[in-house]
């Protein structure tokens, strides 16, 4: 990429506004996360004005926000950091395996700090409209507090995973102990010490938490009203010789997320469980279960995400482990999925969560057999019993995908509303691009292999091409871009033929855009793209050696 000298933004007069001035950007981001922060480095070296509007006070994204105890990596560590500096790359070292939250957050913030990132973010900001004007090709974005700015270029940086939900259970609001969403943690730290603690929700965060809470509180009861599959992470610290290893192979670990279908170190095997002996199979699955991280989910024979018969396989060796971890065979049964197989949705990694379920001080309840009536003043009510408590934590998952989207009054050419637009589910062009939006980028947006990948390894590609667009657009003077009909049309139905296949769209997850919290949201659709980042990189790349084919410039 060239460098270029950043062009400064402009304040102008705005005749058709009630504010007396708007600052006009060349290009503005929403979002401080990590595919923002890497938006804002690769607009910067174009030469680019651009402003980072973020709602929270600091960077991060998501790892600003889950500050919840036991928040982690589950991707090693090393295959997470951007990769776009060899000085970064040798200057930061991660401690462990999977990183922790903290150290996360501190990695994003030394980002900040070395690139000076932070003076063109505007913090505490939340976008609350986006509208686009077809006069002058401009984005304008209302700001809650009433300000405004504008910009040839709006990207959205918003996350997948940042409109957290809560349950709509009958008096949430009347306990009188302490309540916590996960994704909404406090800054200051939370004491477990000696209380009575529900957690509600045993998605990857409900399984982080529970491990945590377990080692101190008084009382944990789990609510649990579907098992997941759960995996061993086997994290561990990283010690100096390691330390040397991975820093000396950093081209070798990209080059591997490059090649992998969700962008880390984990390959499919070549092998179809079926087509090996009950013995070779359950051998190359005990293997996976003692190694690190995602391998028995991304690593697996390449049949099981795919044929149901494969994956029953793997589901009985994981529900094995389980009944051998958890002493009591009644709650192992409770924590053994009956609706879904291995994998066909995200598999919580966890570190000696089955054992929790063996202390004393643990206890699971079964929310489909006993349904949750009530919260109440004291604690939670179910069909069987009440159960006095001190605190609730709430693992109740997003809004995903698309629910950063419909946060934001997103309006295209003719006024056409996003929210409208998607009502059916999401249509894009390469999970980047949307019909009747011009000149609007979506990072890690619905229908985008970033979405079901290792996201820096994934985001990192978005930008990159959408940097490149935008270069292109500048250096041939055009002023906007737009998806065609056809093109986004095309691409949306190869995201879906590329799901159907797949075991995930036949079961309920926030992959399908399900989520019991929100009713009428839509249909169940697909709302990631399974034709692996490899697949995905290539088609990017082949639409821009043909002048960017599927956009319309003027
Ligand atoms: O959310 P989830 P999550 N009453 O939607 C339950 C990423 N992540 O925050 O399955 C009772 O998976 C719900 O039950 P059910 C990762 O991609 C990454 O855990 O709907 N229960 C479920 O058990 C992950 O997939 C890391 O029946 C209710 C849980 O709450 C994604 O974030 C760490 C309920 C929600 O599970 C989301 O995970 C953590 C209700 N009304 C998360 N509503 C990393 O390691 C919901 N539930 C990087």
């Amino acid at each position: 990429m060239v460098m270029s000298k950043q062009k400064q933004p402009t304040t102008s007069e705005n005749p058709t506004s009630d504010s007396p001035s708007l600052t006009q950007y060349d290009a503005v981001i929403i979002g401080a996360g990590v595919s923002g922060l890497y938006q804002l480095y690769c607009l910067r070296q174009l030469g680019l004005s651009v402003r980072v509007i973020e709602a929270a006070d600091d960077v991060g994204g998501t790892w600003y926000w889950n500050r919840y105890p036991g928040a982690r990596f589950d991707s090693e560590s090393y295959s997470y950091g951007y990769s776009f500096s060899d000085e970064l790359l040798s200057e930061w070292n991660w401690s462990e395996h999977f990183s922790s939250q903290p150290e996360t957050l501190r990695y994003l913030n030394f980002v900040a700090d070395k690139f000076e990132l932070r003076r063109d973010i505007q913090f505490g900001s939340r976008v609350t409209a986006a509208t686009f004007n077809e006069n002058d090709n401009n984005w304008v974005l209302e700001i809650e507090g009433g300000s405004k700015v504008c910009a040839q270029f709006l990207i959205t940086a918003l996350g997948p995973l940042s409109i957290p939900t809560m349950p709509n259970i009958e008096g949430i609001d009347s306990f009188q102990g302490e309540s916590y969403q996960t994704a909404r943690w406090p800054h200051e730290s939370v004491d477990f010490t000696g209380k009575r603690v529900a957690v509600i929700g045993t998605g990857a965060t409900g399984v982080q938490v529970i491990q945590e809470v377990a080692k101190t509180a008084a009382q944990l009861t789990v609510f649990q009203r579907t098992p997941n599959w759960c995996a061993p992470l086997h994290n561990g610290p990283i010690d100096d010789e390691t330390q040397a290893e991975i820093k000396a192979s950093y081209p070798e670990i990209f080059e591997k997320c490059r090649n992998s279908h969700g962008g880390f170190i984990h390959t499919a095997d070549k092998r179809n469980a079926l087509e090996v002996s009950a013995e070779e199979r359950e051998a190359f699955y005990e293997k996976l279960y003692g190694e690190r991280g995602f391998g028995i989910w991304m690593g697996n024979f390449r049949d099981v995400l795919i044929d149901q018969d494969a994956n029953d396989t793997l589901s009985e060796f994981v529900a094995k482990k389980i009944r051998q971890r958890v002493k009591n065979p009644e709650l192992a049964k409770m924590l053994i999925p009956t609706n879904h197989g291995f994998g066909t949705r995200r598999v919580p990694l966890e570190t000696k969560y089955y054992e929790v379920y063996n202390q004393e001080n643990v206890q699971l309840v079964d929310i489909r057999a006993t349904p949750i009536e009530k919260v109440t003043e004291k604690g939670i009510s179910t069909s069987a019993a009440d159960f006095d408590l001190d605190m609730i934590i709430y693992a109740t998952g997003f809004d995903a995908i698309t629910g950063g989207f419909d946060h934001i009054d997103i309006s295209g050419t003719t006024g056409q509303r996003l929210k409208d637009k998607w009502k059916d589910g999401p249509r894009t062009y390469l999970g980047l691009q949307i019909e009747g939006f011009p000149n609007l980028f979506t990072l890690v947006g619905p229908h985008n292999a970033s979405t079901f990948c290792n996201i820096p390894r994934c985001s990192e590609q978005n930008v990159e091409w959408v940097s490149g667009l935008i270069g292109h657009m500048r250096e041939h003077g055009l002023k906007r871009v737009e998806a065609t009909k056809a093109a986004e049309n095309e691409w949306t139905e190869h995201v879906y033929e590329s799901a159907e296949r797949m075991l995930f769209t036949k079961v309920s997850s926030w992959f399908m855009g399900i989520n019991s919290n929100l009713p009428g949201k839509q249909k169940p659709t697909f709302l990631l793209y399974a034709g692996g980042a490899p697949n995905y990189r290539e088609k990017c790349d082949e639409i821009a050696s043909h002048e960017y084919e599927g956009c319309a410039f003027q």
